[in-house]
């Protein structure tokens, strides 16, 4: 009998199926990771102790800009995109974040839904303002941009909205705002690049005021889209240079969609731990650009060679060290759910395996300059099969062994198929 609640009940009765084959892979890894002096009991709790953040965009499904198909049993409020996350977390354990988008996500009752998310045991995480897109009744468009538009008119209505979505942070608990703007130029000349940097960090500096103590902003930067040609936060040194001068409360958030294919990432984020500038992720994968694939899809060994900075900065204790994690796709084919749920096992197993790093070994290797040594030494790390070790953590936690078996078995997306109609005018989700 199915349960499209995917109450702990549940799981605890599918898990019931997989727990012994579960054992006897977890101790298989136990005596395999004993042999290297790593003791399999300090990771899972390692492990146990990692979160990230899921995009409320994310239960949606998404589109490109030649189409969107829609799923069965989408979520149409943000009341609905909640209670999808809270089966994710059900599941996974892993993700008590939410992320906002606003408007996509405004109520009319934030008190209402504050409650709402507790009640899951979830919490509000980032807080993502939108001035890529113009709204219904609003007096500016940004179609020449936001933040960095020429007229002080179109630049004031954008930091109004930032600080509105500040405002609703507050109420919902939040302690985030993740700017992203899709200011930009099609063509040479468009735009001139010093003034309309200027401008955004200008903007930026009133939202920056509009702060609660507590509070942080993430400036994302990306290369290109919806502009082609030039884009005013282009990169991470610009990224750096804007938290820079906006001051401590300013970080630098990596997409890592947003970078040209081929670019050394995992570089990237050295670099921002160094200068403490790194606020934090948005999980996802790419083939060509910003593809929002899901994360650890296509490049597994890069998302494995960015935990290993992001690890290693933990592990080192560097001072101030406390980046976000959030995912951010876009779940065009698959069902939004699946798509998660695979995605944050991936980003966990990258964090788990790069505990496996034996980081004495890594720098006698560099110190001698031994080139295959050192690659080797982290090649023993990603090809350890870590599903035993993740799969562990999830379990102890009350979560599925195998979340999405135990997902499709339940009968939650034919329930809510029945439950929430399709819709004409389906909101939200990137499209
Ligand atoms: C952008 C960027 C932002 C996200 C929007 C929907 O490319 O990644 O973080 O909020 O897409
Ligand atoms: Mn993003
Ligand atoms: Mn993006």
């Amino acid at each position: 009998m199915a349960n499209a609640l995917v109450d702990a009940e549940w799981i605890e009765r599918e898990n019931r199926k997989g727990k012994a084959a579960l054992d006897e892979d977890f101790d298989a890894l136990g005596r395999q990771l004993a042999r290297r002096a790593i003791d399999i009991e300090a990771i899972v709790e390692r492990v146990r102790g990692f979160a990230v953040a899921v995009p409320s965009w994310g239960v949606g499904t998404g589109g490109t800009r030649f189409a969107r198909f829609p799923g069965p049993g989408e979520p149409r409020t943000v009341f609905e995109k909640i209670d999808d996350c809270a089966t994710v977390f059900r599941l996974m354990r892993s993700t008590p974040g939410v992320s906002l988008h606003i408007p996509w996500d405004k109520t009319d009752s934030p008190g209402e839904l504050r409650a709402f998310v507790r009640a899951r045991g979830l919490h509000v995480d980032a807080m993502n303002s939108n001035t890529f897109q113009d709204q219904p009744g609003q007096v500016h468009s940004y179609k020449f941009g936001s933040l960095s538009h020429p007229d002080p008119a179109v630049r004031h209505q954008a930091i109004e909205h930032n600080i509105e979505c500040i405002r609703i942070g507050v109420a919902l608990g939040s302690r985030a705002l993740s700017v992203w703007i899709g200011d930009g130029g099609n063509f040479p000349g468009q735009m001139p690049f010093r003034q309309s940097l200027e401008r955004y960090l200008e903007s930026l500096r009133a939202i920056y005021d509009a702060l609660p103590d507590d509070w942080r902003v993430f400036v994302e930067h990306k290369l290109y889209e919806p502009a082609f040609y030039s884009t005013v936060n282009n990169d991470w040194g610009t990224s750096y240079y804007v938290a820079s001068e906006l001051g401590p409360k300013a970080l630098c958030l990596v997409d890592l969609g947003h970078h040209a294919p081929n670019v050394n990432i995992e570089m990237i984020v050295s670099r921002l731990i160094q200068v403490g500038k790194l606020g934090g992720f948005h999980f996802n994968d790419s083939m060509y650009g910003d593809d929002d694939l899901d994360a650890g899809s296509i490049k597994p060994f890069q998302l494995f060679l960015v935990f290993n900075e992001l690890v290693d900065a933990e592990l080192s204790g560097t001072s101030g060290f406390a980046p976000a994690y959030m995912l951010d796709q876009s779940h065009n084919v698959t069902d939004p759910l699946e798509s998660l749920m695979m995605s944050v096992a991936e980003v966990t197993r990258a964090y788990a395996q790069a505990h496996l790093v034996d980081r004495h070994e890594l720098a006698d290797a560099q110190q001698r300059c031994d080139a295959i040594g050192a690659l080797a030494c982290l090649k023993r790390a990603f090809h350890t099969d870590v599903s035993p070790l993740v799969a562990m953590a999830r379990f102890r936690d009350g979560g599925a062994i195998d979340p999405i078996a135990t997902y499709r078995a339940s009968g939650y997306r034919e329930q809510k198929t029945r439950e929430r109609p399709a819709q004409t005018s389906a909101a939200a989700g990137i499209v």
